[in-house]
């Protein structure tokens, strides 16, 4: 039963991936997917409890930024930081507080004072016309805007797939939504006289510190995204929910790429380049490709750019009734698209209903929120 709920969220985003889905596929797919998820939710609380994660809050933990509670996440790597917000942990609200968001480094993060001086934090700017670098508080004079976006790990879910895929197992928590601040990069790039001739992306470098010995390549926390997507929408940002960005989340500066998963998203971001080729790195030639279980990752394959349709039920009472009608609650959204509609199945897909959208209308980048009351049958309960 469970591979074959497996099979179908793994067929989806195959189908998921171009830009041209008819309608019909979108709804259906957004179907099948919250049909997945309610499955996932009923196996979670037992991989949960094999976590078993204590409850002592920060001090003994001094690798979680100050203000987190332990008991708030599942603890994936200690350094660098990979932590998951539990779902039970997640509050229904479209936007998340920056306190129960998700961290994940790939590297060791930047120096503290970095984000303590934030305004001296310099960005270089390649690829037009006149190339340099400016400081955020030379950025903040630029026009300020603000966006709501998902920010999802392009693993998260990896948990639910039985071939072990490389890298922290998330189950559902590695994704919040949240609101950004900062200046658009087309504003940035007209600043500076404009891209040059032939550019077709916008590639993004890291300020992580870059341990000793390793090839550079290798590890470089690098990314490229199309040009004209840059220009379209991508902030750079200063600002999380209202507050400066924490270090742990990318501050002082960070690249927003709205609709698209989180390791395009550059964290401290340090450099800023209208290119016409593709980042050498690792991340961007190998990883972070759409590719069949099984085949090592290559530059033609599809990058993990936009993200395709995705939803799941958050909150599930672990002592709900195992049987008859209980109320879910979950999240939908899909890359730039926005959702039209969300449908739940309680029976393997064989039937669907029509949930009902709770929270506000945020933007096609967001979150929304759902709920429906499920009636759980005979069959659901062998796998609650
Ligand atoms: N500089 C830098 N940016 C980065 C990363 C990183 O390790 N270093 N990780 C990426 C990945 S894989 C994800 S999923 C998101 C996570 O963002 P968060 O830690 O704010 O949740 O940041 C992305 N940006
Ligand atoms: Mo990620």
């Amino acid at each position: 039963m469970i591979p074959a709920k497996l099979d179908s969220m793994g067929q989806n985003n195959k189908n998921r991936l171009g830009p041209d889905h008819t309608r019909r596929d979108f709804l259906r797919t957004i179907g099948l997917g919250a049909g997945a998820i309610v499955l996932a939710a009923c196996t979670q609380p037992e991989r949960l409890l094999s976590a078993g994660a204590g409850s002592t809050p920060t001090p003994s933990q001094p690798w979680l930024p100050a203000g987190l509670l332990h008991d708030d996440f599942f603890i994936h790597n200690p350094k660098p930081l990979a932590i998951e917000t539990r779902r039970e942990r997640m509050p229904n609200s479209t936007l998340t507080p920056t306190d129960k968001l998700f961290i994940r480094n790939n590297l060791p993060m930047p120096e503290a004072h970095v984000v303590a001086n934030a305004d001296n934090w310099a960005l270089h700017i390649e690829g037009v016309a006149t190339p340099q670098s400016l400081k955020l508080s030379e950025l903040k004079e630029l026009e300020a805007h603000t966006l709501v976006a998902v920010l999802q790990c392009s693993g998260n879910g990896r948990a639910f797939f039985e071939h072990g895929p490389s890298g922290s197992p998330w189950a559902l928590g590695a994704a919040g939504c949240v609101e950004w601040k900062g200046v658009l990069v087309s504003d940035v790039l007209a600043h500076l006289g404009g891209t040059t001739p032939k550019m077709n992306y916008l590639t993004a470098t890291g300020g992580d510190p870059i341990p000793d010995g390793v090839d550079r390549l290798q590890v470089l926390v690098e990314r490229s995204i199309p040009l004209e997507k840059g220009l379209r929408d991508c902030l750079l940002a200063w600002e999380l929910n209202g507050e400066p960005i924490p270090l742990s989340h990318g501050g002082p500066l960070r690249l927003i790429v709205p609709g698209y998963f989180g390791c395009n998203n550059i964290k401290y971001i340090r450099t800023l380049a209208c290119t016409a080729e593709q980042s050498p790195s690792k991340i961007q030639q190998k990883g972070y490709r759409f590719r069949p279980i099984g085949t090592g990752g290559a530059p033609s394959q599809p990058s993990m750019w936009r993200m395709p349709v995705k939803s799941w039920v958050n909150a599930a009472d672990p002592a709900h009734p195992k049987t008859g009608n209980v109320r879910v609650h979950g999240f939908a959204f899909s890359g730039e698209r926005g959702i039209a509609k969300v449908e739940v199945s309680a029976d393997d897909g064989n039937t669907w209903q029509q949930a009902e959208m709770t929270g506000p209308d945020l933007g096609s980048n967001a979150w929304r929120s759902f709920t429906a009351l499920i009636a759980l049958t005979h069959a659901t309960t062998r796998v609650v």
